[in-house]
């Protein structure tokens, strides 16, 4: 017999998105972070999973609007018949006075404490523990085997493989018997991990909140048997973060700039956009000319040209740059030399007062 698991973690609940560029922009995707969410809870319904899992991070703090509770509440509600699995993680540690031990969740859903504990269903067991504390720097996982190796056991844990929050170990799930270890905490999709029988998966978070969460964001639907996992990944996310680097050298207007940023721009409008403008610039860009051409929810240029240089005109001034290209430029006239480039690309960098960037 297989069993349906849907599988997330890492939501991050009510988190500031404070990188964005208006207050109401990140309410917007505070909003979308709770519809998210309800595509999870949707997801389990349509699936007809056999349990629903988050492992961890469910809350970005320890301060959670109500609004968000309630909303949580009434999706979980309209899933009352599929268990639901909740092992906390270091951002919303199950610990006296947390939302865990103080909210009512519902009737089907069980918040694990920091002991692992095990939860007998039809046809499978759920273990799992939460983090008691912001850190916890002992594995959880540690002397763990299952009890019943007939059985399908699966695992919600809130973990760091080999790394500082609750390090758990590769040995350690090779050893521990179980059949699925549904993983939070690391905010990409890690594919498929398999450790000896065990296979242990990272859902990634279900929506990006920044640009160090990039691309496609979403769940994991499992269907475990006794001698295999199923794993897909079902993208589920509102909007999707993009970095793009677009090349200025030659564009002498905002029109053909544009024209080369939207070629680039391959998501939607309503995606998220970091643009790294790069090579010689012709002009003066403003950032500011450029997103009002873009149409699209949220953008950021990052700025790393260099303005191209007319070293004739600047051998003329009279002034110290003047006499500096002079000098480079007496040596080899056409400036060709690589090391000469260099020497003048730093050397005008240092006289304008800029850090000059080594590479
Ligand atoms: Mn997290």
């Amino acid at each position: 017999m297989a069993i349906t698991v849907i599988h997330c973690a890492d939501l991050h609940f009510d988190s500031p998105f404070s990188g964005l560029d208006s207050a109401h922009k990140a309410e917007i995707r505070r909003e979308e972070l709770r519809q998210v969410f309800g595509r999870i809870t949707n997801l389990a319904r349509t699936e007809n999973a056999d349990a629903l899992i988050i492992s961890g991070d469910l809350f970005d703090s320890s301060s959670v609007s109500s609004q968000t509770l309630r909303y949580i509440k009434e999706k979980l509600s309209q899933i009352s018949d599929i268990p639901v699995f909740i092992a906390a993680g270091n951002h919303d540690f199950n610990a006296p006075g947390s939302f865990y031990r103080l909210f009512d969740f519902g009737k089907n859903v069980h918040i694990f404490s920091d002991e692992i504990e095990k939860i007998e269903c039809k046809g499978f067991n759920v273990y799992g523990v939460s983090f008691a504390a912001q850190e916890e720097t002992d594995s959880k996982l540690k002397d763990f085997c299952v009890d019943d190796t007939e059985q399908i056991n699966i695992m919600a844990i809130h973990a760091d493989i080999d790394g500082a929050y609750n390090p758990i170990t590769k040995q350690e799930i090779q050893e521990s018997g179980l059949d699925y270890l549904a993983l939070g905490h690391i905010h990409m999709f890690s594919y498929k991990m398999q450790f000896g029988k065990t296979c242990a998966v990272y859902p990634g978070c279900p929506e990006g909140r920044g640009f160090d969460e990039l691309g496609p964001k979403g769940v994991v639907k499992a269907i475990i048997d006794k001698n295999n996992v199923d794993v897909e990944f079902v993208p589920l996310s509102k909007r999707i973060y993009h970095e793009i680097s677009v090349d200025v050298s030659g564009a002498e207007s905002y029109e053909t700039l544009c024209g080369r940023i939207l070629l680039a721009m391959k998501g939607s409008p309503d995606d998220l956009y970091k643009i790294v403008l790069v090579g010689e610039a012709e002009f003066y860009i403003q950032p500011a000319v450029i997103l009002e051409s873009l149409h699209c929810f949220s953008a950021k240029i990052v700025d790393k040209t260099k303005a191209k240089l007319d070293l004739k005109e600047l051998s003329e001034e009279y002034s110290l740059k003047g006499l500096f290209v002079n000098e480079l430029l007496n040596q080899d006239k056409e400036c060709e030399n690589e090391l000469l480039k260099q020497a003048l690309s730093y050397g005008l960098e240092a006289l304008s007062g800029e850090k000059v960037k080594l590479p």
